[in-house]
């Protein structure tokens, strides 16, 4: 996959991406990326790319012609339309079901702000989507899009050492994770729950959904609303529930 980062602070994309899993997922040709920035796209010698905001009020916008020459020379650069999506507390929140669509396409543009944002003509003509990773505000799209570029580059084929990772993420299967636990087996801090040494490895599998199950349920809720779980797992989500009735009633 290709993504073309369009952007004002280039080394910092690259900095984030450049290590740990999507850092090798590029060193492996799995995932490219190439970062752009308007500055490079503007014929003053102040290279300027934001003006004032029509209106008035504080704060500045990024110019419209800077960011359609960029978008050109990033087109130009490959044989593919790209997908451009525009980083912002405005957009569509990010989901793991969004990330696995995004990372299969053969190629996306993420399209950074800085400032009080892009012109909104920008985003009307040129852009595809707006996503959001959350509800907070940065000072520029930059980490959003580096958020974005970590979570599909993972996901690449052949990024993971073990292609049973990705299918065992928190989130595939709309679930929170199970706890982890390594060495030592007993610590001041508590000792490790009997069932991952049993090796049973049925037990194991069951424990961990159970888990799964019983922290959606305690923290997220919300995933679990309106859904309909198979009886297998049902069942371990009640048992889970009674023994956390349970243990709540001993506390009292
Ligand atoms: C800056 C500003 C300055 C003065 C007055 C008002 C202002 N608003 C903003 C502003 O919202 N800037 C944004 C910075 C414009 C778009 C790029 N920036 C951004 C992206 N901040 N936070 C994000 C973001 C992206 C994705 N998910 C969460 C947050």
């Amino acid at each position: 996959m290709r993504i073309d980062v369009v952007t004002l602070f280039p080394g910092l994309v690259r900095e984030c991406v450049s290590v740990g899993v999507v850092g090798r997922a590029q060193k492996r040709g799995l995932l490219q990326v190439y970062t752009w920035n308007p500055r490079d796209h503007t014929h003053d010698p102040h290279r300027t790319v934001d003006a004032t905001s029509y209106g008035g009020g504080p704060g500045m916008v990024m110019m419209i012609e800077p960011l359609r020459r960029t978008l050109a020379a990033v087109s130009g650069a490959a044989a593919e339309p790209a997908h451009v999506v525009y980083l912002s507390p405005q957009g569509a929140r990010l989901t793991q079901d969004k990330v696995v669509a995004l990372a299969g396409l053969p190629r996306i543009t993420l399209l950074c702000g800085r400032y009080e944002g892009v012109d909104e003509r920008v985003l009307a003509h040129a852009v595809d989507e707006e996503v959001s990773i959350g509800d907070y505000v940065l000072s520029g799209g930059e980490l959003a899009a580096a958020v974005v570029i970590d979570a599909l580059g993972r996901l690449q084929e052949g990024a993971l050492n073990d292609a049973r990772s990705a299918l065992e993420d928190s989130f595939s299967d709309g679930l929170l994770d199970c706890p982890h636990y390594a060495k030592p087996v007993h610590d001041a801090w508590g000792s490790v729950p009997e069932v991952l040494l049993s090796g049973d490895h049925a037990a194991i599998a069951r424990w961990r959904r159970q888990q799964a199950l019983g922290r959606t349920w305690l923290r997220r809720p919300d995933l679990l609303a309106g859904r309909d779980l198979d009886a297998g797992s049902q069942a371990l989500l009640d048992a889970f529930r009674l023994n956390h009735a349970k243990a709540s009633d001993g506390e009292n």
